[in-house]
């Protein structure tokens, strides 16, 4: 027999943060949207390495914007995730000092400029083939935080490929980066949809709910699909001697993916993991006065909304 919610979630039902909700529900939704919101926050600092050092005004000025969007998107799924009834507050500890999760992504270093260009192209390219599925999840707040997310994303997609095409159509030397960048961030961005569906302990559920509507292997093959023609249109070699199309599923077949590495990273063992948490520490620590004097602010001008 089949529960009201459950009714609800087949009918195609959007759930509002007042709906009645199975508990596991509303834990998975902290659990997965909290990981996520750390992930834009924590995505920053890579990217964030490199804004001193952009190779021009408007490159600075983009790359600058990009970050400020990544902050922003990190602000919205919070306040989402706060619909669910934890406070941010709690949710930052969680990230700080409580070892939770954040995209796998995030831990490997930024060497070059042309990583800029491999973040935004491979990074954001995975996380709108990811986000566009989520923007039509069951869970309201959620769903309707990806709808505007996805649309910057597309933006910053659009500026790594331009500037990985410029690299690309540069000198033997930009070119040469420009393919050292594929070279290091392909498997690490293939390994950003989660583990192969066989050891996914949390799809079943996920999907059962309408949270996940595509699984990590399907959404993962989407994105290698949509990326190896790009790849090819700026003469660029994706590093994996096994990628085929195979005519009669249409789909290009990829090599084997080294799970041990992803699942390393995820336990904290990757090669930028204490560096960037090191980092948010940090900026949380020295923003502190901040918290207080805004916090201080608002007791003072409007009490009414620090009582409530
Ligand atoms: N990294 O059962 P599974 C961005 C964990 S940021 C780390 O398949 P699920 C951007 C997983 O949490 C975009 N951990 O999990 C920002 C679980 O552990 P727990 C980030 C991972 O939830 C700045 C365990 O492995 N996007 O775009 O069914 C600049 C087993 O996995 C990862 C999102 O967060 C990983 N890659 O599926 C530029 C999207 N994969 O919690 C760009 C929202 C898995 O049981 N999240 N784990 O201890 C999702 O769509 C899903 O949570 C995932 C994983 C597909 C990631």
């Amino acid at each position: 027999m089949l529960t009201q919610f459950e009714e609800r979630i087949n009918a195609g039902e959007v759930i509002e943060p007042k709906d009645r909700m199975p508990e596991r529900y509303r834990k998975q939704l902290i659990r997965m949207m909290s990981q996520h919101a750390h992930s834009e926050i924590v995505g920053m600092l890579p990217e964030g390495n490199w804004i001193t050092r952009a190779p021009s005004l408007r490159r600075k000025m983009t790359l600058l914007a990009k970050v400020q969007d990544e902050a922003g998107h990190g602000l919205y799924i919070y306040s989402s995730t706060e619909t669910l009834g934890v406070s941010r507050a709690e949710l930052v500890d969680q990230l700080l000092y409580g070892g939770a999760k954040y995209s796998s992504i995030f831990n490997y270093p930024t060497l070059t400029w042309a990583d800029m260009g491999v973040i935004g192209w491979f990074v954001d390219g995975a996380a709108i083939v990811n986000q566009t599925m989520l923007a039509k999840c069951s869970y309201g707040p959620y769903a309707r935080a990806m709808i505007r997310i996805c649309k910057e994303e597309n933006f910053h997609k659009k500026q790594g490929y331009e500037i990985i095409a410029t690299l690309s159509a540069g000198t033997p030397e930009q070119k040469a980066m420009a393919q050292d960048a594929v070279n290091r961030w392909w498997w690490p961005a293939l390994m950003m949809f989660g583990p192969p569906d066989t050891e996914s302990p949390n799809s079943a559920e996920l999907m059962k709910w309408k949270i996940k509507l595509k699984s990590n292997d399907e959404l993962r093959q989407r994105f290698v699909d949509l990326t190896v023609p790009q790849a090819q249109a700026v003469n660029l070699t994706l590093p994996d001697p096994d990628l085929k199309f195979n005519e009669e599923t249409q789909h290009w077949e990829f090599g084997k993916i080294n799970w041990d590495e992803f699942w390393q990273v995820i336990k904290g063992n990757g090669p930028m993991n204490a560096e960037r948490l090191k980092a948010r520490r940090d900026a949380h620590e020295k923003g502190a006065w901040v918290r207080q004097a805004a916090a201080e602010y608002a007791r003072k001008h409007n009490p009414e909304l620090i009582n409530s």
